[in-house]
């Protein structure tokens, strides 16, 4: 029996415990899905960075830099948190150090304490991701980035297909009202996830910023099996 739970924010995170549990990081618009991107693509690591300063400071080490804040690529960095830039060869072998306004944050905010794995939620790996969860058999958390703490809709989706997922494929207690929340909403819009979200905050915000090839792109479910998750300090294909 595995338990399932979800916390909708990080600012929440204090009330969970993830010590020897199976973390699943999510920042589906769109770091964790950069991420996985990046890595089924032949990254050899991706770093979550805090800082932009700290991310620089990294190029000296060979590390490809990348930064976002609020959406925008921030200038004199290699790139931004685009999916897109991560892929026709451009980071193969390469190691990247990414900030993020909200998912890198949460990759350091669970990297030291003490998780079993922490891994990077995505719709496009979703099926391997359930059935390495499943198969591992650990307590599993989803920690939604959100946006500056706040709940998001689209980490929350990802929560409840994630979840869904999971409970298909073996027994699960799911104790945890975000988690059924979280499946309920994704019964909702599971059949059409784009036009569900076009009404939310962080699809209006990077359609404002013409990232809607991006948006679709991380809504794709199950198109890659490449699972992604730290190993050490830096995310890496497990
Ligand atoms: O907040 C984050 O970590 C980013 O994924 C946000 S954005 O999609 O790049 O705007």
């Amino acid at each position: 029996m595995i338990t399932i739970e979800v916390v909708l924010s990080p600012a929440l995170l204090h009330l969970s415990k993830v010590k020897d549990k199976n973390v699943v990081v999510i920042d589906i618009l769109r770091a964790t899905s950069t991420i996985c991107t990046a890595i089924h693509h032949g990254a050899s690591s991706v770093k979550a960075v805090g800082s932009p300063d700290k991310t620089l400071a990294l190029a000296d080490s060979g590390y490809l830099t990348a930064a976002e804040r609020d959406g925008q690529k921030l200038a004199g960095f290699d790139m931004g948190n685009s999916p897109f830039e991560c892929m026709e060869g451009r980071v193969d072998g390469k190691k990247i150090a990414l900030t993020t306004t909200n998912g890198t944050k949460c990759i350091e905010a669970v990297a030291n304490e003490g998780a079993r794995n922490v891994f990077s939620g995505s719709f496009l790996n979703l099926n391997a991701m359930a059935r390495y969860l499943a198969q591992d058999g650990a307590p599993v958390v989803m920690l939604c980035a959100g946006w500056k703490d706040s709940f998001n809709l689209e980490d929350t989706l990802f929560a409840g297909a994630l979840a869904q997922a999971v409970s298909n494929l073996v027994n699960t207690e799911i104790d945890c009202d975000a988690a059924l929340m979280s499946i309920d909403l994704y019964s909702i819009a599971k059949d059409d996830m784009v036009g569900y979200l076009k009404k939310s905050s962080h699809y209006k915000r990077l359609s404002h910023l013409h990232h809607e090839e991006d948006m679709v792109y991380c809504l794709q479910h199950s198109v890659f099996e490449t699972i992604t998750g730290l190993v050490d300090t830096e995310m890496k294909k497990i």
